[in-house]
């Protein structure tokens, strides 16, 4: 799915700002017919849940209604018109008017809806959103909606997160022309010192021809090709690096047989190859270490709502923090996160919102479930046609961003679970067949173990995520480093694929201090990073180091949380605990090689 992006033949009118709000219980029924009747607005994009002071819009459990006014701009006469929307979590109906446009499950992907035949130019309507936060299990991530003993729903799940929800990405009307350019798929490689650029582009429309070329960041046409499929020679190519981003544009244009111009789109696209080797991660052809965090979209009273403030603040810290890389956790992240990812040569490893698929979590440190997790009733059902269609969604949007290096199709699924091979084996292969340039991973819960994890052979990168010195020997780092050092070489004798730490990490309050080792202070959380970095450096399969988690993040209520989850480095509001200076030491200038290993004489 594309971008919207404006060009010669494209407009774009952002929607975003304040929009009437109410909680469906106080609405009157099917409030899309009528001015919404409420005292309330909300900005989008935003989560609504910590905008307002009444407990009952926080912790609702159902659908909010989203209302505004929309004019068509007076000069899209003949245009296709396209109502396009971010993300709604997690799930949305939207009204045009009095009638029903478009339906969507799935919180962190976009979805569209073509108005042309519903709108005009010049006139006004009515744009009403049904935003619904129910999690089942038959959503990703899963929950569960029981009642409550005063007849109101509530609301559990099993991930680690504050179910944030609302229009928490940006809304745009966008006109395209009616013959246009539907899709565009990029995939590079080498040739020596060319780029090998094959791309695939869909047409929508008449028998018009279809224009390529490839344009470097000066503005000069490097390469150009006609026809829906090929593939285009840059010589002496600009390869995207991490911490060297060099973008190019494919201009794709529909010219008419006369030579007048249908449809204009520029999709940037970065030449890089990604290849697993022996227990090699390689980006052109050369070993790259992952250092950076797993992290969230979450800050202060916008909950999930995309920031460009954050994002850019963000991304500043993690290069200060010397962090080459990050995991979406644990759901795709907003495409304005990702094309700046591209820009800025950060190297992502893009995550489905496929978290929680483990019962285990609810027998505690057994990881006993009290009901197996890929039973029919459970998520041996329907659910692995909802992880195809998220992994469907997700590979569409990202697929050509270079930033992009892998998939991660669960955190922490029950992977040691019978059940879980029948599970993921379709997945796999799905995934494959949609994208067979990068490689594969999910992250590992600490019950799955390099002695009964059934899936792990069918991937091609195992992330780790433990915690070892944290919910395991807390307090006792040397116990923890035998057991951590045990397990990390367990996995990568068994599989023989590069091996890295997804998640590690202890939960840490600002300002609290201790000359021993006590859980809870800065300097443990530091000492706590430390020992697993000396560990990793002793596993020559290991590629990467994710801690858990870049910043503190809000989570649902539990007497195991403090106003949420403080395993950042910084604190919510983006100050430095002292890890991140410990990492900061430790990360920067590797410049994605290997801590120890010598710079290498070319560089
Ligand atoms: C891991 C989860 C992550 C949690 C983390 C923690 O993958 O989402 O936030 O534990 O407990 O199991 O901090």
């Amino acid at each position: 799915m594309l971008s919207p992006r404006t060009s010669p033949t494209r407009d774009i009118v952002g929607l975003d700002g304040l929009w009437r709000f109410a909680l469906d219980s106080r609405a009157t029924a099917e409030p899309w017919r009528a001015r919404l009747d409420t005292p309330l607005e909300a900005p989008v994009p935003a989560s609504y849940n910590d905008l307002f002071t009444d407990p009952e819009i926080r912790d609702h459990v159902g659908v909010v209604w989203y209302q505004r006014e929309v004019r068509v701009p007076r000069g899209w006469s003949g245009q296709r018109v396209v109502l396009r929307f971010g993300s709604v979590t997690h799930a949305a109906q939207v009204y045009v008017d009095d009638r029903l446009v478009t339906e969507h499950t799935g919180g962190y992907t976009p979805f569209e809806a073509d108005l042309t035949d519903v709108v005009a130019p010049g006139a006004e309507f009515r744009l009403t959103a049904g935003v619904d936060n129910r999690l089942t299990n038959e959503t990703l991530p899963p929950g569960t909606v029981t009642t409550g003993p005063d007849g109101r729903p509530r609301q559990s799940y099993l991930h680690d997160f504050y179910n944030y929800a609302g229009i928490a990405r940006p809304v745009r009307l966008c006109s395209t022309p009616r013959s246009h350019v539907e899709d565009i798929t990029v995939v590079t490689g080498r040739d020596g010192s060319a780029g090998v650029v094959d791309y695939l582009v869909e047409a929508v429309g008449g028998a018009e021809e279809v224009r390529v070329r490839a344009v470097d960041e000066a503005g000069a046409t490097v390469a150009s090709s006609t026809g829906t499929e090929g593939s285009l020679r840059i010589e002496d190519v600009t390869l995207w690096r991490p911490g060297a981003a060099y973008l190019y544009d494919l201009i794709v244009e529909l010219v008419c047989p006369d030579g007048k111009l249908l449809d204009s789109y520029t999709q940037p696209f970065g030449v890089r190859t990604v290849e697993v080797r022996g227990t090699d991660f390689l980006i052109n052809g050369e070993p790259f270490y992952f250092t950076g965090f797993g992290k969230h979209e979450d800050t202060p009273v916008r909950g999930k709502g995309h920031d460009d403030a954050y994002l850019v603040h963000d991304f500043q810290l993690l290069d200060w923090t010397g962090a080459n890389s990050f995991r979406t956790a644990h759901y795709p992240y907003a495409e304005e996160v990702l094309d700046f990812a591209d820009r800025h040569g950060v190297v992502v490893i893009d995550e489905t919102a496929a978290v929680g698929l483990n019962l285990g979590v609810q027998g505690g440190l057994t990881g006993v479930p009290p009901t197996p997790t890929f039973a029919p009733e459970n998520f041996g059902g329907v659910m692995g046609d909802v992880h195809a269609q998220h992994l469907r969604e997700l590979i569409e949007r990202d697929k050509n961003h270079p930033s992009v290096v892998m998939w991660c199709l669960a955190n922490e699924p029950a992977s040691n679970e019978e059940g879980a091979r029948e599970y993921f084996e379709p997945l796999v292969e799905l995934v494959r067949k949609l994208d067979p340039t990068r490689p594969l991973t999910y992250a590992a819960v600490m019950f799955a173990t390099p002695q009964n994890d059934r899936i792990g052979d069918l991937f091609d990168v195992l992330s780790i995520n433990r915690y070892y010195g944290w919910y395991l020997f807390t307090g006792d780092l040397a116990t923890a480093e035998t057991y951590l050092e045990q397990d990390l070489r367990g996995w990568a004798e068994r599989f023989g694929k590069p091996v890295m730490m997804s998640e590690y990490g202890a939960d840490t309050q600002p300002g609290l201090h201790s000359v021993w080792d006590a859980p809870w202070s800065e300097e443990y959380q530091s000492d706590l990073l430390a020992m697993y970095h000396r560990v990793f450096d002793r596993i020559p399969a290991f590629v990467g180091e994710h801690v858990w988690n870049f910043a503190d993040f809000q989570t649902s209520a539990g007497i195991h949380r403090v106003d949420g989850n403080k395993k950042g480095v910084f604190t919510r509001e983006r100050k430095p605990k002292s890890a991140a200076f410990a990492l900061r030491r430790r990360w920067q200038g590797l410049d994605g090689r290997k801590p120890g290993t010598p710079i290498a004489e070319e560089d």
